[in-house]
């Protein structure tokens, strides 16, 4: 269709400017012809009058000269006649003859050249044709037509012209469309035979012959072939619009439906237990909102911890549930573990020693070695797990977060021709932080096992490669950004997450003026009342207490808020066994009660509190409420949240509070950028927030929802798998050329 459109457009076109400029030769040929045709017809007039005319003169009626000439000019052409008996004399003529022909110059319309005659209701076409007798030598017949019939059909015979040009350039291109693709189908059935070795010697009706000979041949042809269209494809990624069909495309050309698998820690559902029912829960978590969509387009295999209180119920014998439940496009494998295993690998390594070093938000990291045993034979686990689900020795591997930094080079001993990407979804800090660790250069050789190591922004995936440079023995190319460790290649690579768009369509059917309304009604709000929102993981990395003492400070500093203005903080609990944690939320719970107590005399309190988790079309509800939503991480790899305000409102109102920290800034500079640090600051962006214009939050939510729509998730799984199909290219050639890149 693109082909067929591609092609005739132009010829259609071009058809079109011919028709236009042989337009004017067109009125020159039919006025030509049809002046001829006047002239012709003129003598016949002349001579069928003759007689009768000559009649009338010799009875010398002038009356009835004139009926019979009025008579004559009845014919809808003929437009006048005239007679002259000398060049002196007065023409005897019907009136409708024009006033510019006189019997003294008739000579001037003899010739031929001068038989047109302009006049106000179109040209006219005058003949002189000699009607000589005995009695008057020097008689004239003068004979006018009317010529407008010829502007008429000239204008028809443009019209059909163009009609014509135009009927035969759909004619031409459609045969020619025809022709270009069934020569193309065939060539491509030719070279298909050709490259099964079938094609050159096999008859019509006969078995096809085997060519031995001919299959490195075609072998390579085949991959050549197959290269260069990939090829072609990489170099359109911007021309992609990223959505689950192209992922899926990609899938299906670039890397020839090849098995994926997803290993992270969090599942994306998990079955609870309710007394003697069984729940199903979508985690809050960055990771798996990014993923799901990934997955759904894949239709892989996911691997994950099975947490939930009923995981265990629903799994076949394989530890295999097909999700999602309602309609299942892919499916999860469970990996169980012992608590302790539990304590010591995700709440121990993970989540006090590793969460804490990589984000700079001033909490200490703990480790300890019993954790990092757990850590490592967790680790082996779900390596034994990949190697049991793949089903070819080099499948898909994308690892997610720093719960697997030994994973990729596990899976490597498992299966060592596997595609491993694994993607680092917190911060990676500065080589001095990163060596608080006392077993970073395990951790980093654990991840150097990655084909493609992805980080959200580029200065995490330089703090990365300073890290590899200043601790171990590799060899590190800061212009191709690759490090070579143990003979293998690594590349390190910027792919900023976000989310799946345009969003699910049940999240925005609710109206905006309703999700105003509802959500005041339901937390006692009037109507008009202004509302911020806030939605986290209570996490000591979100920046929640900071995000309170910024509210304070607004209600310090401009008063006129207090009472017309409330903050709604969604917080999920989140390792709550941990127990930095369990202070976390004590403290975030204090302020909340605290600034409540200090400015809830006048009205409504400035912030509700609510440590409970929602389901996404609840949270997408405030986001649609609310007039402001307030992200102040003190540092984070990205930030869904930021965007998943954006994605909701789809009436480009709203104003987002962003902090520097956070990958999302470096994205979206039409935020209010904030340094979390600084109450003054924000408690300043807040007021703005609140002030701003409806035309200003317009054109900054417009630019946000632009360029969130453009980098959407399905763009930062799409480039991550285009680069994994490039490597696998790459790689495929060294082993035939027997040249390896260390
Ligand atoms: P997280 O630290 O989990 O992710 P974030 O990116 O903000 O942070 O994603 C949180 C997700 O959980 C969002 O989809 C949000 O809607 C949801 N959520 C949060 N609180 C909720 C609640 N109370 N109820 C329901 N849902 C809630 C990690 C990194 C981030 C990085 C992501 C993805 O820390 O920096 O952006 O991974 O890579």
């Amino acid at each position: 269709m693109r082909l067929s459109l591609r092609f005739v457009l132009p010829l259609m076109l071009a058809l079109a400017g011919i028709a236009y400029a042989v337009a004017p030769l067109v009125d020159r040929l039919t006025l030509t012809w049809f002046v001829h045709d006047l002239d012709a017809r003129s003598l016949l007039v002349t001579n069928a009058i003759q007689e009768p005319l000559q009649e009338q003169l010799a009875a010398g009626k002038k009356a009835k000269i004139l009926e019979f000439f009025n008579r004559i000019t009845r014919d809808e052409r003929l437009f006048a006649i005239g007679y002259c008996v000398s060049p002196t004399a007065k023409a005897l003529a019907t009136r409708s003859l024009p006033a510019e022909i006189h019997c003294a110059e008739l000579d001037r319309w003899v010739e031929p050249r001068n038989h047109l005659l302009p006049s106000d209701k179109g040209p006219l076409h005058v003949t002189v044709q000699p009607m000589a007798s005995e009695a008057a030598p020097e008689a004239r017949l003068v004979l006018v037509q009317d010529m407008s019939f010829v502007t008429r059909r000239s204008e028809e015979t443009k019209r059909y012209l163009f009609y014509l040009f135009m009927g035969l350039a759909a004619v031409v291109s459609l045969i020619t469309v025809i022709v270009a693709q069934l020569s193309w189908r065939g060539w491509i059935a030719g070279m298909r035979a050709l490259l099964r070795g079938e094609g050159l010697l096999r008859q019509p009706g006969s078995a096809p012959p085997s060519l031995p000979g001919f299959k490195p041949i075609a072998r390579d042809l085949q991959r050549l072939i197959r290269d260069l269209e990939s090829d072609v494809h990489a170099r359109d990624e911007s021309q992609i619009t990223w959505s689950p069909e192209s992922l899926r495309g990609i899938l299906r050309g670039e890397l020839r439906g090849e098995d994926v698998l997803v290993v992270s820690n969090r599942e994306p559902y998990i079955h609870q237990r309710r007394g003697d029912r069984i729940e199903v829960q979508r985690p809050a978590s960055g990771v798996v909102t990014a993923l799901e969509p990934i997955m759904r387009a894949c239709s892989g295999t996911w691997i994950a911890h099975g947490s939930g209180s009923a995981d265990r119920d629903v799994v076949d014998k394989h530890d295999r549930v097909a999700v999602p439940p309602e309609k299942p496009a892919y499916r999860i494998r469970r990996v169980w573990l012992t608590p302790e295993e539990e304590a010591g690998y995700y709440y121990g390594f993970a989540n006090e020693g590793l969460w804490p070093l990589c984000h700079i938000a001033h909490v200490r990291p703990t480790f300890r070695s019993g954790d990092w045993s757990h850590y490592v034979a967790v680790n082996r686990k779900f390596a034994k797990a990949v190697a049991d689900e793949a089903k070819t020795k080099d499948p898909i591997v994308l690892v997610q977060d720093y719960h697997f930094a030994l994973l990729p080079s596990m899976i490597r001993e498992e299966l060592p021709e596997a595609t491993v990407i694994t993607f680092w979804h917190i911060p990676w800090p500065n080589p001095e932080s990163f060596a608080i660790c006392p077993w970073r250069d395990e951790v980093l050789a654990g991840m150097l096992g990655s084909s493609i190591l992805g980080f959200h922004t580029q200065s995490h995936c330089n703090n990365f490669v300073d890290t590899v440079d200043r601790f171990i023995e590799a060899r590190v190319d800061r212009a191709a950004f690759t490090v070579s460790f143990g003979g293998r290649l690594t590349a390190v690579r910027r792919y900023p997450i976000s989310i799946a768009w345009p969003p699910a369509a049940e999240m925005l059917e609710k109206p905006v003026a309703d999700c105003r309304s509802n959500l005041r009604q339901l937390n006692d709000l009037p109507p008009e009342h202004k509302l911020g929102i806030g939605v986290d993981r209570l996490d000591y990395t979100k920046g929640i207490v900071e995000r309170f003492r910024a509210i304070e400070r607004l209600l310090e500093l401009n008063p006129q808020w207090v009472g017309r203005f409330t903050f709604v903080q969604i917080a999920a609990p989140t390792r709550t066994g941990i127990e930095e944690y369990q202070h976390h939320e004590a403290q975030v719970r204090a302020m909340a009660t605290r600034i409540n107590g200090r400015f809830a005399r006048r009205g409504p309190p400035p912030i509700v509190l609510k440590v409970e988790h929602h389901e996404p079309r609840e949270v997408y509800e405030y986001f649609r409420a609310a007039d402001l939503c307030f992200v102040s991480s003190l540092h984070d790899g990205m930030n869904l949240v930021a965007k998943e305000f954006i994605a909701a409102r789809d009436d480009d109102r709203g104003v987002l509070i962003l902090s520097q920290f956070t990958g999302a800034a470096r994205e979206l500079p039409e935020a209010l950028i904030v340094n979390p640090y600084d109450a003054e600051q924000c408690a300043a962006a807040l007021h703005l927030a609140l002030t701003m214009s409806a035309d200003e939050q317009r054109d900054r939510m417009r630019l946000m929802r632009g360029l969130v729509a453009e980098y959407n998730v399905f763009r930062w799984a799409g480039r991550m798998l285009l680069d994994a199909a490039a490597m696998r290219r790459r790689s495929r050639l060294e082993k035939k050329t027997g040249r390896a890149e260390t």
